[in-house]
């Protein structure tokens, strides 16, 4: 879509890492517009909501365990076809098959600690967002550069 948006996280070795920035700079650079941003130490229901799908793989409880070992950076990012967009931005879900060029092709190794997550589906990032962000914490706001991006 024109305006869809997605939810994108940097998991906790992302922050730990001092990656935030270096991940942000991309979805800026790139012509999106930040919706949502925060630092949140999501707790194990929200998590296995969030993993709901995954709930009956083999590396659900360590994924659950990973991600909420410390702080994450969750976010919500708008933008012509964004969804899709930040998915080829990330690189594939197994960092060892992920191209140079994309995040987890440039700043990880293991599946396990993969840095980051971006919604897989327009459905989906709507689910996620609401999963995440109250209303009030999403903003509504004219970026002055839309006009040449
Ligand atoms: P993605 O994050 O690319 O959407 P997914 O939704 O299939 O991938 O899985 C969610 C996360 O679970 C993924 O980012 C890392 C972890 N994961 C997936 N497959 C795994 C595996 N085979 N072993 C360990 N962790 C895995
Ligand atoms: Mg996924």
């Amino acid at each position: 879509g024109a305006n869809e948006c997605t939810f994108i996280a940097v998991k906790p070795d992302g922050v730990q890492r001092k990656l935030v920035g270096e991940i942000v700079r991309r979805f800026e650079r790139r012509g999106f517009k930040l919706v949502g941003l925060k630092l949140v130490k999501a707790s194990e229901n929200l998590l296995r909501e969030h993993y709901w799908d995954l709930r009956t793989k083999p590396f659900f409880s360590g994924l659950i365990m990973y991600m909420s070992s410390g702080p994450v950076i969750a976010m919500v990012w708008q933008g012509s076809d964004v969804v899709k967009t930040v998915r080829k931005m990330l690189g594939e879900t197994n960092p060892a098959d992920s191209l140079p060029g994309t995040i987890r092709g440039d700043y990880c190794v293991e599946v396990g600690r993969n840095v980051i997550h971006g919604s897989d589906s327009v459905e989906s990032a709507q689910k996620e967002i609401a999963l995440w962000f109250g209303q009030s914490e999403l903003q509504r706001w004219e970026q002055s550069s839309s006009r040449w991006i």
